[in-house]
């Protein structure tokens, strides 16, 4: 045991309870038959929570934690307090980039040889608690080798590095048995036009991702290969913009029914969409696989990564991946970051507390919605004349056979009323 948490003791579901517990997460609630714990899947970030000192662009680490430092020890030191508030909040798995777990060494043989030894610490704390990886990844954007990009640098050493590192990190997320793969592609992108040969970082970044389906298959990982758009920051222009543009991307490549999208609520939102339009865009396309969760700043046009606390719109959220079929390999993670000024341990235990909390509302919120049906029936009813034998012969016919039949009858189809306030005054009784 470390004393960091010292005296928070785990949280418990207490729904009346004004002290630090769950008021509406409770894992063992079962609901569409299934527990509540395993439709949500909840994922701790080990990056926000334990790698991330606390730093914005005019001043440097707020956080003082007593693993910071560049050891193994402190590594494993991080490891156990990890651990320790997964334990505290019940919370099933959590998710890591390479250069969260491990100090990096002087060369890329150091770094693994030190992720290795850190893996196999990991293991053995998720055999004894019963944490699970939802997801591993590869860091290739912080470390100034890749200011240019990983897969798509105009150096190919840097390429050959970022497949060896991914190489690695799969190998790795597999041996803890990982749910899935991520890939985001932080530095995949460029700041000017100017220096870019756009066409072949495109045709780099696409063998990049065949070759990480072909090796997940030679290693036998069944777990998902992952996809996170974001449309800009770090890079100004990011590749994997949002899921329409991936999905293009994926079908240029062949790669449409081996990778799903890892979708995060910031994201969408600097993209110019809703969390739920792109989570309906992905479910649309088959492609709909994971969720990073956390709440963007409306204003600021950063990735302000703050932990969720609007239940209206996680459960506009939920709706969308109950109506997906729900999670598979797939999960919440909160890639979510305490404000700069939350410095103590408690600030790290209520975010996740909270957070949680809102899921578990915004959830119920959704399945009630779906359970009573007047949403689905009134869309449904929308879209009625397509269900019509004339409606489904119209998709069989052809512009002039259309045209021909409307100018010998007499025709003048009515607008109807789309009920937008209706269904959100529907959608307001249950959140
Ligand atoms: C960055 C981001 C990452 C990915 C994993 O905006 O969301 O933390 O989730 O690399
Ligand atoms: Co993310």
């Amino acid at each position: 045991m470390t004393d960091f948490f010292n005296d928070i003791s785990p949280l418990a579901y207490a729904p009346d309870s004004t002290d630090l517990a769950f008021r509406h997460y409770n894992p063992d609630e079962v609901i569409m038959g299934k527990r509540m714990e395993e439709h949500l899947r909840f994922a701790v970030a080990y990056w926000h929570s334990f790698a991330w000192p606390g730093g914005d662009p005019f001043g440097a680490e707020t956080f003082q934690r007593p693993w910071f430092g560049n050891t193994m020890d402190l590594a494993r030191l991080k490891a156990d307090v990890a651990f320790e508030m997964f334990n505290l909040l019940n919370v099933p798995y959590f998710c890591w980039h390479d250069a969260d777990i491990r100090p990096e060494g002087d060369s890329f043989a150091e770094s693994l040889n030190n992720f290795k030894e850190i893996i196999d610490y990991l293991g053995e704390k998720m055999d004894a608690s019963g944490t699970k990886l939802l997801w591993g990844t590869a860091n290739l954007f912080s470390h100034r080798r890749f200011m240019s990009g990983a897969a798509t640098n105009p150096d190919p050493e840097i390429f050959a590095w970022s497949a060896a590192t991914v190489k690695n990190c799969m190998d790795a997320t597999h041996k803890l048995g990982g749910e899935n793969y991520v890939l985001w592609g932080g530095r995949e992108g460029y700041e000017t036009l100017l220096n870019t040969d756009l066409k072949r970082e495109r045709q780099q970044a696409g063998r990049f991702l065949q070759m990480a389906v072909e090796y997940k298959h030679k290693i036998g990982f069944k777990g998902a290969i992952l996809v996170e758009p974001k449309p800009q920051e770090p890079s100004k222009h990011q590749y994997d913009f949002d899921v329409a543009t991936v999905y293009g991307f994926l079908k240029e490549f062949g790669l449409e029914d081996e990778v799903q999208m890892n979708i995060e609520q910031g994201h969408a939102i600097l993209a110019g969409h809703s969390f739920e339009h792109e989570l309906a865009l992905a479910s649309s396309l088959g492609i709909f696989g994971s969720i990073d969760m956390n709440r963007n700043d409306y204003q600021s046009g950063w990735d302000t990564d703050q932990f969720p606390n609007n239940v209206p719109e996680v459960a506009l959220a939920y709706y969308e991946v109950l109506k997906a079929g729900g999670f598979t390999t797939g999960g919440t993670n909160f890639d979510a970051k305490l404000r700069r000024q939350s410095l103590d341990p408690i600030d790290l235990i209520a975010s996740h507390a909270g957070a949680m909390d809102v899921c578990a509302r915004g959830f119920k919120a959704a399945v009630a919605m779906l359970e009573d049906g007047t949403l689905e029936a009134m869309r449904a009813e929308r879209y009625a004349g397509w269900d019509s034998t004339q409606g489904k012969a119209l998709l069989e016919s052809d512009f002039a056979s259309i045209a021909a039949e409307l100018e010998a009858g007499d025709v003048n189809p009515q607008p109807r009323s789309g009920r937008q306030e209706i269904l959100e005054n529907i959608v307001n009784r249950f959140v």
